[in-house]
Parts: structure tokens; sequence; C-alpha cells
């Protein structure tokens, strides 16, 4: 038996709060988005039950325009700041205002599989749910139907401090409405964090959303952070196959075609955002109407979702080969050497288990499955020999941020079981 599998279910047991699961005791005291989809993957693979249950809990915060929001507070905690009396949003169960990568039908999809047949009744009302959440993206964060979703927060790509926010972020003011009371730096170690002028900037987008009354329409028009992104949109199409094929499994015939609508318009612009010369896809700018060339993990992601031409893989593999060398754990989310490149703070460098989930379904997809095993392989061994942490120093290995974190228990428990396709 594999102990570092025990390890695992154990973190997600011991992080569990009733049916949903925090990200890590104290620094992330309540129910996340994109960590609850991942989580629920790992869950699938030995208590479907719990599985379902991560997701109906998440859906419990859903808003009637159809917007899961990134944070659901369940119950309150002192441990984290901003709380609910920062966002505002005066939702029956608290919750924040804006959302997060779209994982949770690629999860549903997962979970389908596991259950087998007979599942339909409890997986409906999720189906549901993931298809009003993809309608609001496409009418929320895509008014003008150009295919790609655009993000109002850095938190909403998960790759809060990432050096692609870095040109889009100074524009926005640093003074807040809110004081800025961080607890985050109480838990770790500042240099791991993203930095007191970078939280300003976060906060002073929460007050300015929640003046519009996270009113969707109104805050695209006062927005001073817009970025139309790639990487989730990348996650969105890869959702969006997922639901597309729930959809003609339960004969839900005119879902289907308009998921394959959406669908459509993402694959053809997600592809126009393939730059040959940087040998990776990029996300725009809304604001300044110019690519977004920071050198980020975010530009391989389309691997996730599109059949790309074998000339198009090549390129992108020839470039993630190239960011990997020499370093103990691939994948950076940083490109190593640049400016912006700091290997141990958060998502300037660092390499995420989960991120590499993804980048590995995607190469296998991709026709380079030797590959994503080398990276399976690797994520494994961080995993084993430094522990479940949050993420990983990709010079040194070290494990870093949170401990006991449930994504990356979620990711061991789906890698280890070996190479599959997506
Ligand atoms: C981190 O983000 C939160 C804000 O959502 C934070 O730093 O306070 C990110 O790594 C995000 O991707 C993740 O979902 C969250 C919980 O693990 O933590």
């Amino acid at each position: 038996m594999n102990t570092h599998i025990d390890q695992a279910k154990r973190i997600l047991a011991v992080n569990d709060r009733g049916g949903y699961t925090v990200p890590t005791d104290r620094l992330y005291p309540f129910q996340w988005n994109w960590d609850s989809a991942f989580v629920a993957m790992g869950f699938a693979l030995y208590d479907i039950d719990r599985a379902y249950r991560e997701l109906e809990r998440l859906v419990e915060g859903q808003w009637v325009d159809g917007m899961i929001p990134h944070i659901v507070f369940h119950a309150p905690s002192e441990t984290y700041f901003p709380g609910p009396n920062v966002w505002r949003t005066e939702q029956t169960i608290p919750t924040s205002g804006i959302t997060q990568p779209p994982v949770f039908a690629i999860a549903l999809r997962k979970l389908h599989e596991a259950a087998g047949k007979g599942a339909e009744e409890r997986i409906l009302p999720l189906y549901e749910a993931a298809l009003k959440w993809h309608r609001w993206w496409y009418s929320a964060r895509d008014p003008d139907g150009t295919g790609l979703v655009a993000l109002l927060h850095p938190w909403e790509s998960g790759s809060d401090n990432s050096p692609a926010w870095d040109i889009a972020l100074a524009r926005v003011p640093t003074d807040t409405d809110t004081p800025v009371v961080r607890k985050d730096t109480g838990h770790v170690d500042a240099d791991m964090r993203p930095r007191d002028e970078d939280y300003r900037r976060f906060i002073h987008l929460v007050d300015t959303y929640a003046a519009c009354g996270w009113e969707p329409a109104r805050q695209w028009e006062k927005a001073s952070f817009k970025v139309a992104e790639v990487q989730t949109s990348a996650i969105l199409l890869k959702a969006g196959e997922d639901l597309e094929h729930l959809a003609l499994l339960f004969g839900r015939t005119e879902d289907a075609i308009e998921i394959a609508a959406f669908n459509n318009r993402t694959r053809k612009a997600i592809m126009a955002q393939w730059r040959p010369e940087l040998a990776r896809f990029v996300s725009r700018d809304l604001i300044s109407g110019e690519d977004v060339e920071a050198a980020t993990q975010a530009g391989f992601i389309p691997l996730l979702s599109l059949d790309l031409d074998k000339q198009v893989a090549d390129a992108l593999v020839f470039e993630m080969k190239a960011w990997s060398k020499d370093l103990k754990v691939a994948f950076p989310t940083t490109k190593p050497g640049i400016a912006s490149w700091e290997p141990k703070r958060y998502w300037r460098g660092p390499a995420w288990a989960i991120i590499n989930w993804l980048l590995i379904d995607g190469l296998n997809r991709n026709g380079h499955a030797d590959v994503a095993e080398e990276l399976r392989r690797s994520t494994i061994a961080a995993i084993e020999t430094e522990g479940f942490a949050e993420y990983f120093d990709p010079v040194t290995g070290e494990g870093c941020g949170g401990l006991g974190f449930s994504w990356t228990a979620a990711a061991y428990l789906w890698l280890e079981r070996g190479a599959l396709p997506a």
C-alpha cells in the first residue's frame, strides 16, 4: 500500500468542514471554487458520494444570474482577509463577488464516469448549475461575443500575482475604502505572498465592484482591470466540451447545440491568440487593446482544449522544455531567469500540482505522452519528497506556502494512478 495515498486521503478528511473541503487550515478557511472542483475529482477515485457533495456545497453559493463565486463563506472565520464584510455581496449564503476558473464541468464529467449508469438524478442539478454558469461567462464576461472571456480581478484567474497582470494591475489605483488588514502573512512567509501594493489594488477593485452592486454590466463599464484571458478561456472550453458531452448523454439536444456554439467561438478565438514568435498563446488587455506578452504558464494551457497542428504543439513543447531545463521541479509559472521570475513567490515562478495536471492532460491530448509522463513523474516525486505543499520552488524543489494542501492531495491521487489520457 502506498502510504502517500493514505496521507493524501487523510488531508482531504482533515480539511473537510462538512461536505466541503477548505484548501488548507487557517490560511484558507472557506470553500474555494476551483480548489473544490479539483478536490471533487480526487474524491471521485474512492468516495463518489463525497465527490458529489463537494460540488453540491459549492453550488449552494451560486448566484441567480448563474455566477459561481470564487469563495463560499459557509461558516465564519477570523483567519482570512478579505471576509464577507469586505465583499458586501448580500447573498443569502455569504460569498465573494467574483469568480474563478471554471473547472467545475470538467470535474462533473469525471464524477459521472466514476459513478456509472443510474446516477443521473444526482448529477442533473449540477449539470444545470454548470450550464447556467457557462451562460453567465459568455453574457457577463464576453458581452461583445469575441469568444474569449474576460477577468475583472486577478483573483479570478487563480494566478493572483502572476507577472501576466503587472502592466494591467499597475493602472489600478492603490487607494481603498476598506482598510487592508492582511492575515495571510501571519500564516506564511511574506516573501512567498503577493506584496502589500498588490493587495491594495486587489481591494480597490473589490470596493469598485461593491459600489456597482455587483451588477455585471456596471462592473464591465467601471472596471480598471479587464483582461480577456487565455488560461481561463482554455479551461472554459475544455469544461464546455465536457458539458456538451453530458448534454448529449442526457438527451438535452438543444443545450448541446447552444454549448457547441459557445465552444466553437472560443476555440477559434483562442487559436487567434497563438503567437509563433513567442511560441505561446497570449491574453489580451481589453483596456489598452494590447497583447499580454508576459511569459507565464497561461500561454501553454490551450493544449488542454485544442487539437493543435503538429507544428504548433511541437513549438509549445520545445518552449516548455526550454523553460524546464535545469529545474528540479517543472512546470514554472513564470519563465526562469526573466526579470519578473521569483521562484518562491506564489504565482511568479513556483510549480503547482494542479497546473501540472492541466498541462499533463493537454500534452497527452496533443500527442506528447512522453513529456506528459515526465511531468507526471516529477510532480509525484516532488510531493513524495516534500509533502502536500501548496506549491513548489522549481529550483530547489522545496515545498512552499500552506501545508496539508487539499488540491495537492487531490492532484497526487489523480496523477499517481498513471498516465491517463484527458
Ligand atoms: C489563492 O488565492 C486566494 C484568493 O482567492 C488568496 O491568496 O487569498 C490562489 O492560489 C487561488 O488560485 C486559490 O484558489 C486560493 C485557495 O487555494 O488561494
